[in-house]
């Protein structure tokens, strides 16, 4: 069962302080770094969240990095440049207080402000993973599951129902 003490993300590889993140944790991060209301980039999508930033910083990325990869529940992974991601992403982990449900992609969500359409760019559509449950920092590119083609997409998405 999700509550607000289950571990929702963990956060590791080259960084100095590898995290294991609640609801409260992240409802705990500075009030300058939560972001409300996606539905002002994204009109379909639902959600509040902290900036990927506020998250990292508590994590000490080691100066090496230069990957972030998503990884969720349903084995969909993302691996995107670091420093492009940083400043676009936020980690949405809360609808007016209460936790996400996985209609809504929860209990987290990564999302990328301004994406690119599928699979024409790094930081596209794609990567806005459902279902997060893990931020790992690498050096080289990581595990990538996007789809490449818009036959890979419409069977991905059959496959999601
Ligand atoms: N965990 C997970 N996240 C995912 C996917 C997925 O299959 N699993 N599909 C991705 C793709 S290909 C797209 S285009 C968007 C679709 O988001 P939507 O369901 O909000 O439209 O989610 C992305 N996030
Ligand atoms: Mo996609």
């Amino acid at each position: 069962m999700t509550d607000q003490r289950s571990i929702l993300l963990t956060v590791d590889g080259a960084v100095a302080k590898p995290l294991r993140l609640t609801f409260d944790d992240l409802a705990g991060l500075p009030a300058a770094d939560q972001v409300d209301d996606i539905s002002r980039f994204h009109p379909t999508r639902r959600g509040s969240g902290v900036a990927l930033g506020a998250v990292l910083r508590l994590a000490e990325v080691a100066p090496e990095a230069r990957y972030l990869t998503l990884h969720a529940d349903d084995d969909f992974h993302a691996s995107v440049p670091l420093a492009e991601v940083l400043p676009e992403a936020v980690v949405v982990y809360h609808r007016n207080g209460r936790l996400m449900s996985p209609e809504e992609g929860g209990p987290l969500r990564f999302i990328i402000k301004n994406p690119a359409a599928c699979h024409t760019d790094e930081l596209d559509d794609c990567a806005n993973v459902k279902y997060l449950n893990r931020i790992e920092l690498s050096v080289a590119r990581g595990q990538d599951t996007r789809p490449h083609t818009d036959f890979e997409h419409e069977e991905l998405h059959r496959a999601e129902g």
